[in-house]
């Protein structure tokens, strides 16, 4: 009897190992067999926080297209007439508008705002958007290898589990091979190459940029230059590591008889995030020390160092959503099977975790935060300047950073947020004669905080109060009182300031916003429902925050009187929730902003528990809208699902966006998608899809936003089996969630703060009014407690 039992028990245990925690992880890769051709569909992206860089992986010529995040045309240094937008006391046109608002003279009331409340920006030379700007690649690195032959067996991949790309081909019997990978700790990227016969390469790096000055000595090669337009300053060296002979020769770098090459390749511009100069940061002497810290280590160690930094990070959260077996075929060609119908559980986690990964590769402590592209932009006129668009695109980019367990990504948005504030309150005076701070849609590094130079899509001032939202996420997921103090109430307290001032009363004693424009469709309105949505989203937290912190109480008081007179979200004839005040509606509009439900997603005004009836009418709205739209529509339209409970309808407009789409299309109304790549088509190319869908998928397994955590919310039917570990919850709890044939088997919370929490499954609720920090309790399929 004994001994039956320890069999069994031994028997338990080995099926455990298998089973759960022991399993081993499985490697995610994007792969193709042939090289890119294609920039924005098919090259792959890498980085290093700072630096973005697309590679083809051609056989006989090698394309690294690179950037940094601060290179930028436009701004002071561009023109000495650069004011950040600003339309110098546009404001005293405000009550004008405002009572031909009321006067329902709307399209006076338009042309007037068209003329007075847009943001000014300077022509300059042709440029698209004058001194505005628009980020700017740095250029290409063309590395040319020499062999004759036909390549066979030839592989390009990205593995997203260890950060790193590599190339595989064989070319007359011999095997040729580089790895690639952008280091944080190190500030650099790194491309080795190696083959198993003597190989010579030429190296050459091209820019669209002004060259200054050019050097080779003790195996570095330094390159200055400045963007033309504004005399920005950069550098971007490259150190070459060889066992070959290396020489510099009209421009290029010839490495002969080399079995290995290794180029670490770093780069700095002169900018810095200070307002109002932006300039003047000591970039020769960074670029020197990124490359003196490379001293003395090998390969091998400045390897392993970028895979435990990123492990550390990328490894928080493994979601397993089933066996796919798909992992032979080429990411290119899955997306298509995928697409007609083949079930690739494989490929959504893929997806998943690929955006975890361009978050890691593109938006760590000290960098820009990500832009428009992540930080991926090969173009010195890109899409929209491949800048910071504050109406949805910069929020979504990082929706997933708490709840996928990377709030130290989220940071860099913080420290951009900061440096918005003294434009921002500059903007908020000239413009509209209130305190507080202020961005409109576009915004680039130079502070441009005013309204957009067109009325219609440009006319925004609560991009603050939703950037807003996320200090205080960031707060509410990590319960770092010192952040909330020192950063987070201080932009929430002046953002809220603006919209204190700015809100004026209307004929039943409501406050509303007037002028204001639903992003970006309309028209002018004495009401758009999601200012009134992000205004009251935005005063609850600071209340919160004065709560928390306790402090404020005079400000507190007048947050909540104000808050509790914000136009409520309404109901209209056709059961819709309405997008402005007035109910005018139409049930035919398929426009991709769906901006009235904001109080849905990301906000939490609305939702099924407590709102049950506007939960209803966000429905049909949504329903209205359709399931087509850009890229970052569809995502949206996933996370509004999933807090609507709808998995399956979520699923299928995840499914949507995984569309694979075509470097031609470019239809946008709806035209979202996937690129073989899987970087998101709006189309062109833009990452928030990309980040949205993560955060939407996360969504539908792991909701928190009531301050209940709510497991399994709304799990699609297709995930039948499946498991995630390390999602975040707020109050700072790490969930991992079991299920089989669709039903909870088991869930693991542990706590990082020791605070009490609330778990809900299904119809299932229980609490428990402490936990102890640092401690992880496991639950049945029941949520019951298993104790020891
Ligand atoms: C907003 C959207 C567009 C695009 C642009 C970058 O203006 O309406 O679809 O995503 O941002």
């Amino acid at each position: 009897m004994k001994i039956t039992l320890q069999l069994l028990t031994l028997g338990f245990l080995l099926l455990g190992a298998c089973s759960s925690g022991e399993k081993k992880e499985k490697q995610l890769t994007l792969w193709y067999d042939e090289p890119a051709t294609d920039w924005m569909t098919e090259a792959l992206p890498i980085g290093n926080g700072y630096m973005g860089a697309m590679f083809f992986g051609g056989v006989d010529k090698e394309q690294i297209q690179f950037t940094e995040g601060t290179l930028w045309s436009g701004g002071p240094g561009s023109n000495p007439e650069y004011n950040f937008g600003t339309r110098e006391e546009a404001w005293k046109n405000l009550e004008n508008i405002r009572e031909l608002l009321d006067a329902e003279k709307m399209d006076e009331a338009h042309n007037l705002a068209s003329r007075q409340l847009t943001g000014v920006i300077h022509e300059k030379g042709g440029a698209m958007f004058g001194d505005y700007g628009a980020q700017q690649t740095m250029g290409d690195l063309f590395i040319k290898v020499e062999h004759a032959g036909t390549p066979s067996s030839y592989k390009r991949e990205l593995d997203i589990t260890n950060s790193e790309a590599r190339v595989y081909y064989e070319i007359a019997g011999e095997k040729y091979k580089r790895t690639y990978f952008g280091s944080y700790p190190a500030k650099a990227m790194v491309y080795r190459f190696e083959s198993t016969t003597q190989t010579d390469y030429s190296i050459e790096y091209n820019s669209p940029h002004k060259k200054n000055k050019e050097s080779f000595s003790n195996s570095i090669y330094s390159h200055q230059g400045e963007v033309k337009d504004n005399g920005m300053q950069y550098e971007t060296c490259l150190k070459i590591d060889t066992d070959g002979e290396v020489l510099f020769e009209k421009g290029s770098l010839l490495v002969t008889d080399a079995k290995y090459l290794i180029i670490y390749h770093v780069a700095a511009t002169d900018y810095t995030l200070k307002y109002p100069n932006y300039k003047g940061f000591d970039f020769i002497a960074d670029n020197k020390r990124s490359l003196s810290k490379l001293e003395g280590k090998s390969y091998a160690e400045i390897r392993n160092e970028h895979q435990k930094d990123y492990r550390n990070l990328f490894a928080r959260v493994e979601l397993d959503l089933g066996e796919s077996n798909r992992d032979s075929v080429p990411t290119n060609q899955r997306l298509m099977e995928y697409a007609e119908g083949s079930t690739d559980p494989g490929l959504e986690q893929t997806y998943f975790q690929y955006s975890r990964y361009m978050m890691i590769a593109a938006s760590r402590p000290g960098t820009m935060p990500l832009n428009l592209q992540g930080k991926w932009n090969n173009s010195t006129n890109p899409p929209w300047a491949c800048d910071y668009h504050m109406n949805i695109n910069q929020q979504m980019l990082y929706w997933s950073a708490e709840i996928t367990n990377l709030d130290e990504c989220h940071l860099p948005l913080f420290d951009y947020m900061e440096s918005l504030v003294e434009p921002g309150k500059v903007s908020a005076k000239e413009f509209f004669n209130t305190r507080g701070w202020i961005v409109n849609t576009m915004n680039n590094p130079f502070g441009y905080t005013a309204p957009g130079w067109g009325f219609p899509w440009g006319f925004f001032p609560g991009g603050a109060a939703w950037l807003c939202q996320h200090v205080w996420e960031h707060y509410d997921f990590t319960r770092d009182e010192k952040f909330l103090k020192e950063t987070g109430y201080p932009l929430m307290k002046e953002a809220a300031l603006f919209w204190i001032d700015y809100l004026v009363k209307d004929e039943n004693g409501y406050l509303v916003s007037s002028p204001s424009y639903s992003p970006e469709h309309g028209g002018i309105s004495r009401g758009a429902s999601m200012d009134h949505q992000m205004a009251w989203d935005l005063l609850n937290n600071c209340i919160e925050a004065c709560n928390v912190l306790g402090i404020d109480e005079e400000f507190k008081k007048e947050a909540i009187t104000v808050r509790d007179k914000i136009c409520p979200p309404r109901i209209g004839k056709w059961g819709q929730l309405q997008e402005w005040k007035e109910d005018v509606d139409d049930p035919e509009n398929k426009h991709r902003h769906v901006s009235h439900l904001y109080a849905l997603h990301p906000g939490k005004q609305i939702t099924v528990e407590t709102t049950p009836d506007l939960a209803e009418a966000a429905k049909v709205s949504l329903n209205a809208r359709g399931d087509d739209g850009t890229g970052w529509s569809l995502a949206w339209k996933v996370n509004f699902w999933a807090r609507l409970k709808d998995g399956d309808r979520a699923y299928k407009l995840f499914k949507r966006l995984l569309r694979p789409t075509g470097e031609q299309e470019t239809e946008m109304m709806s035209g979202g998608g996937s690129y073989s790549n899987l970087l998101c088509a709006h189309p062109p190319f833009q990452l928030d899809g990309n980040m949205g869908g993560c955060a939407g998928l996360a969504e539908l397994l792991l909701q928190s936003h009531t301050g209940v955590i709510d497991l399994l919310p709304a799990l699609p039917s297709a995930w039948k089996t499946g498991s995630v570990k390390g999602l975040k919850a707020r109050g700072g709890f790490i969930v991992a969630i079991d299920w089989q044939n669709g039903q909870l088997t088991q869930a693991t919370i542990t706590s990082l703060n020791g605070l009490p929490v609330k778990l809900k499954y299904g119809n299932k609720l229980i609490e428990f009014e402490q936990t102890e920090k640092d401690q992880s309790y496991q639950f049945d399929s029941n949520i019951r407690l298993v104790r020891d």
